[in-house]
């Protein structure tokens, strides 16, 4: 099957992106022009078999990003699925309880309950998800369940566990004791500010992955306990296919962390998928989707949103409301972590 991407050039400034091409070498590439209604279109084609250039890559949020791209790691350099990639990432930090705000060791809500939000994409645009999810430890893959086993996208609280403990997955209490305490800190004050990170910095750790492997797929996941000491019911971006992760094969995929209120009112991962469709640049569609928070709620200051993109090429891109956001990245040459505090809204 031949893969096609289309670029709009000479349709204004920012939109033409047609230096950042990785795939393969140039004789690999066949290129044509069409000119449609003023609007040059050109299509990339890449042929069968070949392999973009910066595949495979790994690319999650968040400093713990780095031992779930390790994770992950370990199949894309076997010629491993990207998908498969991705799961086995993520469940490495749904099962570190030192990690408060994803799976295992989460912190619970405002009643105490731990709350658990995940969602996976392929390279087909299958998807699964699950929101509001208790007692399970690692939600990621009762996503996966979803989407193979099921003719659903999401389920939800009580129904999601049900579906849980009949594909196996045991049940078991996630509260652990240091979140416990710190649940009880909280309860003595019970000051309910769910978004300021200035406040309280360990309310941004969602992890969210996306990688592309050797056969040119790419593939996402999200997975969280979601806002801590949040409203017993809320459920933020993180299972909402197109709000915290989209995939589409043959542009790129997006991620999100951060106040997923923001996030869902403008369909951010969407949002920016689409914009390297229109050309954008995997850092430019990054900060086009953080600009169209700033443009509509004027408390953007108070809170932190950050995305992260990867092209089917293997470019990387991010892009965030505030410092402190950071971004692990592992390919063949890379293994870093690289601090988002440049490309910054606050700093414009
Ligand atoms: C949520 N987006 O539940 C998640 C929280 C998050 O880093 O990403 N924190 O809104």
């Amino acid at each position: 099957m031949t893969t096609r991407r289309k670029f709009l050039i000479g349709a204004g400034a920012g939109i033409a992106a047609l230096g950042s091409s990785r795939f393969g070498n140039a004789q690999d590439r066949v290129r044509s022009t069409t000119a449609i209604a003023g609007l040059q279109l050109i299509d990339e084609i890449v042929p069968p078999g070949a392999q973009p250039a910066g595949a495979p890559i790994v690319v999650s949020t968040w400093n713990h990003g780095q031992a779930a791209n390790e994770a992950a790691w370990s199949i894309l350099a076997q010629g491993g699925r990207a998908l498969d990639a991705v799961e086995t990432g993520v469940r490495v930090t749904e099962g570190d309880p030192k990690i408060t705000s994803v799976g295992y060791g989460g912190w619970p809500d405002r009643d105490g309950h731990v709350t658990l939000d995940s969602c996976l994409m392929d390279e087909h645009g299958n998807a699964g998800a699950v929101a509001f999810l208790q007692d399970i430890k690692h939600p990621v893959s009762v996503a996966r369940a979803v989407m193979e086993k099921t003719p659903h996208v999401m389920l939800a609280g009580a129904g999601a566990k049900q579906f849980a403990i009949e594909q196996g997955f045991p049940a078991e209490d996630l509260l652990t004791d240091g979140a416990r305490r710190e649940w009880e800190k909280w309860r003595k004050e019970k000051k309910y500010i769910p978004w300021s990170e200035q406040s309280n910095p360990a309310n941004h750790d969602t992890i969210s992955q996306l990688a592309l492997d050797r056969h040119g797929n790419l593939s996402g996941a999200c997975t969280t306990s979601g806002l801590a000491f949040k409203m017993h019911g809320r459920v933020g971006d993180s299972p909402i296919i197109g709000a915290a992760l989209f995939v589409d094969n043959d542009i790129g995929a997006a991620c999100a962390t951060g106040v997923g209120e923001e996030v869902m009112k403008t369909v951010g991962s969407f949002l920016i998928v689409e914009l390297m469709r229109q050309g954008l640049s995997p850092n430019d569609a990054c900060r086009e989707g953080v600009e169209r928070i700033v443009s509509k709620n004027p408390q953007w200051r108070k809170m932190q949103v950050g995305y992260l993109a990867l092209d089917r090429a293997g470019n990387v891109g991010s892009y965030a409301l505030q410092p402190h956001f950071q971004v692990a990245v592992r390919d063949k040459k890379t293994n870093e972590l690289r601090d988002v505090a440049d490309r910054v809204a606050e700093k414009r």
